[in-house]
């Protein structure tokens, strides 16, 4: 309870931080960035999301957080498609199911892009597969609107949650992103890296675009190459980086 109220009070004092994670191709040529929550407490020092996402997610004030998020990542991403050198780079924002699920999500974003004046073509969201457990025709349909303005959509931390390969195919995915526990059991002799292998394949005959997430080493890295996946975010290419930071990185020509 305590830590609810301190959240509540967070976002109008400016507590919340997003961190940027560059996400890259293989040759290692930066394609964009994943915001990434960050909360600077005063008492408690850094507090990591998954202390509190669910529980904004509980309480309903992910509601005007997720706003939040968007909006400052959309700041970001109107300020990349300014700039000639960055006007390439897209911008990935995670989305909680109860604020996809929120009748008025499709206004919201809309909203924030008009505010904004960020390229809709330039931005992705991430949605999890706990939100295809509700409402999966209310669902397709919003993804469709917001498609058409140019909006891109991928399934994050595939593979861990419930999707039903029966309806993946009607979802309008451009991508999927391989949780990275599946990248890091690769290396197990006795797995041989199929699952990562499956889920590539699947992407593939979906065509979907399908990204590695945790890619820590080279040997991984070769790995998701070796079973055609084109495009991963890790520690191995960057951490995620707070704005100031990832300006250098870009400006490095990463
Ligand atoms: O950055 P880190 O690896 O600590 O993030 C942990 C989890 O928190 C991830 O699963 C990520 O999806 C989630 N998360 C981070 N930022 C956001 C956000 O802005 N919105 C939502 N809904 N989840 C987020
Ligand atoms: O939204 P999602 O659950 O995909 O969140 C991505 C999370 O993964 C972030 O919290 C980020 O800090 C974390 N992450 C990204 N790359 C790596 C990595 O290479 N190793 C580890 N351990 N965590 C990573
Ligand atoms: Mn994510
Ligand atoms: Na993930």
């Amino acid at each position: 309870a305590a830590l609810e109220a301190d959240m509540r009070h967070a976002l109008n004092a400016r507590q919340f931080e997003l961190h940027y994670q560059p996400q890259c191709d293989l040759e290692g040529r930066m394609s964009g960035a994943e915001a990434l929550l960050r909360w600077h407490h005063p008492r408690r020092g850094h507090v990591p999301p998954i202390e509190f996402v669910h529980l904004a997610e509980e309480t309903g004030l992910i509601v005007p957080l997720g706003r939040w998020v968007l909006d400052s990542a959309c700041r970001q991403l109107a300020l990349w498609a300014a700039d000639a050198r960055t006007a390439g780079l897209r911008m990935a924002v995670n989305v909680s199911a109860c604020q996809f699920l929120r009748p008025d999500f499709v206004d919201q974003v809309l909203a924030v892009l008009a505010e904004t004046g960020a390229p809709a073509r330039r931005l992705k969201l991430e949605l999890t597969e706990s939100l295809l457990l509700s409402d999966l025709d209310g669902t397709i349909g919003k993804m469709e609107r917001l498609r058409q303005t140019g909006i891109g959509f991928a399934l994050d931390d595939f593979g861990t949650g419930y999707s039903s390969l029966a309806y993946l195919h009607r979802l309008p995915l451009e991508q999927l992103k391989i949780d990275r526990s599946f990248i890091w059991d690769a290396q197990d002799a006795r797995h041989g890296g199929a699952i990562v292998r499956t889920i590539a394949a699947l992407g593939k005959a979906l065509q979907m675009e399908v990204m590695a997430e945790g890619v820590e080493t080279a040997q991984q890295r070769d790995f998701i190459a070796e079973v055609g996946c084109r495009s991963y975010q890790g520690y191995l290419y960057s951490r995620p980086l707070p704005p100031e930071r990832l300006a250098e990185f870009v400006a490095d020509g990463k």
